[in-house]
């Protein structure tokens, strides 16, 4: 299938798909037809059996920065339920595979929430992130004062998201929000590097142990420790635990199936 605005390569490398953000001229805002693009290929590339991993990239200048102003300024909130754009973001968070999101430049407001949405973050030197739907009178709308303040704490959270202010990767490092930052050159191929290493695991352990990680925050603690128990026993019923257990003992590397 083609996009518009998104780029697909199911197969950028052996498991791993590339799902570039291509409106380069406005740095990647998130429009309408944006979203719905990118959800739809998060639900292909979740049902391909192929794939194993899915990265979420811009280019050196933006992953994203942020939603479409243009598009946003004269909505109305009856246009926004009837367009329930939640719905979108509802089912990119849905997506049982990992996603890393590889980020340069500019990841703001909806793009700093995009990027929160993946399961790891690996950065360019250059990445700024923050939220400054503040500074245009409205505030973060998908999951921003809550992703943000679980990853970094209160402090900065309300710092961000009062004042608008951008962090450096370094900072964004620093304070939990990101996995890795690295020089621009090389944003991707770490990314690449993660995504393999993730690939090598049971597909059926991962996308359990995805679930019982995002359980933690939705959940408290006892009912994500029953949540995780049972994740735990379903493993054992894989093809996958019998081979990585069997080729432990045999001092052999595993050879998983997904089944
Ligand atoms: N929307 C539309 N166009 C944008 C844009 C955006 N968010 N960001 C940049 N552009 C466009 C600029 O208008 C400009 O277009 P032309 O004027 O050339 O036509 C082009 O990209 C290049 O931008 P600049 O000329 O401004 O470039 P600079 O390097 O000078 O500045 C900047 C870069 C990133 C600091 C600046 O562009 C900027 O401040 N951009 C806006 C950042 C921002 O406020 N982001 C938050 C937007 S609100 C929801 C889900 C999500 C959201 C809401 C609801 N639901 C589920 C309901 C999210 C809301 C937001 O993200």
């Amino acid at each position: 299938m083609s996009y518009e605005y998104i780029l697909v390569d199911p197969q950028f490398k052996t498991h791993i798909a590339l799902v570039r953000l291509n409106r380069p001229k406005e740095l990647n805002a998130l429009n309408l037809q944006l979203m719905l693009e990118m959800k739809q290929a998060l639900h292909d590339l979740d049902e391909d059996e192929n794939v194993r991993c899915i990265i979420i990239t811009g280019n050196e200048q933006a992953f994203a920065a942020g939603a479409d102003i243009k598009q946003m300024e004269s909505r109305t909130p009856i246009d926004l339920l009837k367009i329930d754009q939640f719905e979108t973001w509802d089912q990119i968070r849905k997506t049982k595979k990992p996603i890393i999101a590889a980020v340069s430049g500019f990841a703001l407001g909806g793009g700093c929430e995009l990027a929160m949405t993946c399961d790891m973050i690996v950065a360019s030197e250059t990445a700024k992130f923050g939220q400054p739907e503040i500074k245009i009178g409205i505030m973060p709308g998908a999951g921003g004062t809550q992703r943000l303040t679980r990853a970094v704490g209160k402090a900065l959270a309300m710092e961000m998201v009062l004042t608008g202010k951008f962090i450096s990767a370094e900072e964004a490092l620093r304070s939990g929000l990101i996995n890795k930052v690295v020089p621009e050159e090389v944003y991707l191929d770490e990314a690449v590097k993660l995504a393999k290493e993730v690939c090598q695991m049971s597909p059926v352990a991962t996308r359990l142990a995805k679930e019982s990680v995002n359980k933690a925050f939705e959940s408290g603690l006892q009912e994500g420790l029953f949540f995780e128990r049972k994740n735990f026993y379903m493993c054992f019923s894989s093809n996958d635990q019998k081979e990585g257990m069997k080729a432990f003992v045999e001092k052999r590397i595993p050879d998983f199936k997904g089944n």
